[in-house]
């Protein structure tokens, strides 16, 4: 497959100024016709993009044309000598009926129960029609939609401008829609489906009426209010953040069970994965819910960073992608403690992003190169790309940055702009700011270590900081960047600090000085996590337990314990610490933190995950050692605080729902807590599990039961797993849970897996239920990584690869560290990649096994 490069961007030949798109659904196809009102902007010829669609005819300026007018090749449609100006009738036949890729117009469910919606990003409205697919061509679209009175919901971009029946044929029905925004082809979307609605307004700062609308099948629309609240909250939170409003007179949001991804931001119509847009007390965890939320206020503040403003291509996708995601992470902080908000986003981006920048996938946040665009929607895109909008914005201050995104908004409303073009608008009151473009252009995470002496007699104390970015193959050698390090100097004697400073470490080696310290202090570093870098300080076991001590700030005192479990279980990395001061340090944190915070509380006993770990190892990385010593290290913490268990439970007793910040962190604890009971043996916590389950007042509390008993193999585990499935038989997130419960087991093997997938319930379409069972698999490593667990995970690949090759590739993407495994497991995992390379056929999982 074919590369393609940043380096060769040109800005296309034509611009289209209005698109009127007319879309009929029929049985078992649809009719596209499109009428493109086209203006010439430099040399060249017309180039459409459409895939798998039936060209039936184009018209130019009235004229059919033939194929001695127009070349098709590759996907593209070039049309030679095209006048400046052209109106362009196209007419295709699509199968949206037979679309199991989810791209561009499909259909979800089956039998009785089915819908149609689209997925446009990045490159899916070419399976619609044929068009000049990219993203910095923007028009403005009317939208006619036909379908039979058996699909009463008929929705697209914008405003409803008429509806009514179609003549001559009194079963069919039709609706036009008009957006009156220039918009990007792939923000493109309509439904046509049977559903109900949950209604709401909104009045924006600057005075306009809002219709909010979440639409849902009429079973799951007592479970859209939520996302409704979070709704409005977002969009009065970006008015006073960010001085962004509403743009138009309705808000749609449209719930589908069937869908590659979390949700999609489309002009006006979102669409949404039901589990992104569901959340009810009885069938949606607290963490499920709460990242609901967030991802309601991630689309919606994509519209103004991403829609309003969108990308000139998409390897600028970070542009969007990394400030939406730094956006719903500041608004969900202020949604809960910002603390634990913070732990949250370190955490996700330490498993994901730092094991894929150490790995074979690595690549910039702004890649130069890609073959398949869907392989690149990556949490280095998305997660180091917020990572790097939070350097810039506690670089400059919240005044400053809000100055430099007003100058953004100001300077590129309506266009498709650059990674650059964000950075010159964010340097109008620093241009150091622009030194940032190097953080958007190298891959890999720096390491940055350090050590301390001090002087004195002097009353001096220098900190010598260095940085250190591995070499990624296929890129320049690498420079020194720009990182914050944000500093805090703390008297041993009395635990306060006495200094407080943000370094800038933007040379290979710095040495900073500190005047007027009295005597030698502990220091903490990189406060907040203020960049994305892994840490090695020249720490004592004993400062890291002064500071979870006096850390005044609750994410430092995470932060702490999470380097001194590292210390402890990376050995064979060079590390060096025993047990003893982070077990004695917990004991002496827990019990006085669970009653002040309970959230915070059961951070703290975090064990980095397996993969987390795995990805600290460069080489000989033996899966089996690294679960023993970190299952290890689980139940030395259980047995160490074995006496406070109980009392630690029954103060968390269970109470009537409540959705707010402290109950969340009651029910967190209070889980962390059983687990912790049952690791120990505690006598009677297997009771505490079945009460727990039995008297639950929501499904965190259930779940937290369930799985507790299901990883502990309880005897009672299967008896309850029966009951859950009969309880929630008819939601499908909750059986999603159900089959993730059992494939995320501790003792699980590829023989559960194979009867899972056996299951009744089991649908290979529902990306949902693949990843309910195949991707909480992939968190088994020690079963993942076997022969057999091998084979099965290849096997799945090679079935999805043809069918929906986004999805295959996604879930293939976990296996990319294979060649840091210890022989003979290397070896094994080697041969089998090679063998699915041959059985493979998408560019999508063809790319992602470049390294093989
Ligand atoms: N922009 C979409 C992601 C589209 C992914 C296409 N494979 C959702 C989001 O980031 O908000
Ligand atoms: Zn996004």
């Amino acid at each position: 497959p074919s590369k393609i490069n940043l380096k060769d961007y040109q800005k296309p030949s034509f611009d289209v100024e209005t698109v009127h798109l007319d879309i009929k659904l029929f049985e078992d196809y649809a009719q596209v016709n499109s009428t493109l009102k086209m203006v010439r902007q430099t040399t060249g010829d017309i180039v459409l993009f459409g895939e798998s669609l039936e060209l039936l005819s184009i018209i130019m300026n009235d004229k059919a044309l033939t194929s001695e007018h127009y070349q098709q090749e590759d996907g593209k449609l070039t049309i030679y000598e095209a006048p400046d100006e052209v109106i362009l009738d196209i007419q295709v036949r699509i199968s949206p009926q037979t679309n199991t890729a989810l791209e561009g117009l499909y259909m979800a469910g089956s039998g009785d129960d089915t819908m149609f919606v689209t997925q446009c990003e990045p490159e899916g409205f070419r399976k619609i029609t044929f068009y000049p697919d990219r993203p910095d061509v923007l028009a403005i679209f009317t939208t006619r939609l036909e379908a039979d009175k058996r699909y009463p919901t008929l929705l697209a971009n914008g405003n409803l401008v008429e509806a009514g029946e179609v003549a001559d044929a009194p079963e069919r029905h039709y609706a036009i829609w008009q957006d009156p925004t220039n918009k990007p082809s792939y923000l493109f979307a309509c439904v046509i489906a049977d559903l109900d609605v949950l209604t709401d307004s909104y009045t924006t700062s600057e005075g306009r009426d809002v219709l909010l609308e979440v639409y849902a099948k009429s079973a799951d629309i007592d479970k859209c209010d939520v996302g409704m609240q979070a709704l409005k909250d977002a969009m009065r939170w970006d008015e006073v953040n960010y001085g962004r409003a509403y743009d138009l007179d309705r808000y749609m949001i449209v719930a589908v069970s069937q869908f590659n991804m979390g949700a999609m931001e489309n002009k006006g119509l979102n669409i949404f994965n039901t589990a992104c847009v569901l959340s009810s007390p009885e069938t949606t965890t607290d963490a499920r819910s709460f990242s609901v939320k967030a991802i309601i206020a991630h689309e919606y503040f994509h519209n103004w960073t991403g829609n309003r403003i969108t990308c000139r291509d998409w390897f600028q996708l970070c542009l969007k992608e990394g400030f939406t995601v730094y956006r719903d992470q500041s608004f969900s902080a202020d949604q809960q403690s910002s603390a634990v908000q913070r732990i949250d986003d370190v955490a996700t981006l330490r498993a994901h992003q730092f094991a894929e920048d150490a790995g074979p996938l690595a690549h910039p946040v702004r890649p130069e190169s890609f073959v398949e665009i869907n392989n690149f929607y990556t949490t280095t895109v998305y997660e180091k790309g917020a990572e790097i909008v939070r350097m810039i914005a506690n670089t400059l201050g919240p005044d400053d940055f809000r100055k430099g995104t007003d100058e953004y908004f100001r300077r590129y409303d309506g266009q498709a702009v650059t990674v650059e073009d964000f950075l010159s608008a964010l340097s109008i009151t620093d241009d150091k700011i622009e030194d940032f473009i190097d953080w958007y252009r190298q891959p890999g995470t720096p390491v940055v270590s350090g050590s301390q002496t001090y002087d004195s007699a002097a009353q001096t104390l220098t900190i010598t900081l260095n940085q250190q970015t591995r070499h990624v193959k296929g890129f320049d050698a690498p420079k020194p960047l720009p990182i914050p390090v944000a500093t805090a100097l703390f008297d041993k004697d009395s635990g306060a600090i006495v200094a407080e400073r943000m370094l800038l470490l933007d040379e290979a080696t710095q040495t900073f000085v500190f005047e007027n310290v009295a005597s030698e202090p502990v220091v903490s570093l990189l406060r907040d996590f203020s960049a994305p870098v892994q840490l090695n300080y020249d720490y004592q076991d004993a400062d890291l337990a002064f500071l979870l001590k006096h850390e005044t700030n609750g994410f430092n005192r995470w932060q702490v314990t999470q380097m001194l479990v590292n210390r402890i279980l990376l050995q064979s990395q060079g590390a060096k610490s025993s047990p003893e001061v982070y077990l004695e340090a917990l004991a002496q944190t827990l019990p006085v933190l669970a009653a002040d915070d309970a959230m915070l509380a059961a951070r703290l006993l975090d064990i980095p995950s397996a993969q987390e770990l795995a990805s600290a190892i460069p080489q000989d990385y033996d899966p089996v050692l690294v679960k023993e010593q970190r299952d290890g290290l689980y139940q030395q913490v259980a047995d160490k605080l074995k006496d406070q268990w109980a009392t630690l439970y029954n103060d968390l007793p269970m109470q009537s729902y409540e959705d707010s910040a402290q109950a969340r962190g009651i029910r967190a604890l209070r889980n962390v807590v059983l687990d912790m009971a049952l690791t120990a043996n505690v006598e009677g916590a297997a009771d505490w599990a079945q009460q727990q389950y039995d008297h639950a007042s929501c499904m965190t509390e259930r779940f937290g039961a369930l799985k507790a008993m299901v990883n502990h193999q309880l005897p009672k585990a299967n008896d309850y797993l029966t009951d859950f499935y009969k309880r929630f038989q008819a939601n499908d997130l909750v059986i999603d849970l159900w089959f993730s419960v059992q494939a995320a087991a501790d003792d699980v093997t590829p023989v559960v897996i194979k009867s899972l997938i056996a299951h009744t319930d089991f649908d290979w379409n529902t990306p949902n239920r693949v990843r309910s069972v195949i991707g909480a698999f992939s968190s088994q490593p020690t079963v993942l990584w076997t022969a057999e667990g091998l084979k099965m995970y290849t096997d799945v690949i090679k079935k999805l690869d043809d069918a929906n090759p986004v999805l295959a590739s996604r879930l293939l993407q976990v296996l990319a560290r294979w060649n840091t495994l210890a022989e003979p497991r290397r070896q094994m995992a080697h041969e089998q990649l090679t063998d699915l390379r041959k059985n493979v056929a998408s560019k999508h999982v063809l790319e992602s096994l470049e390294s093989v």
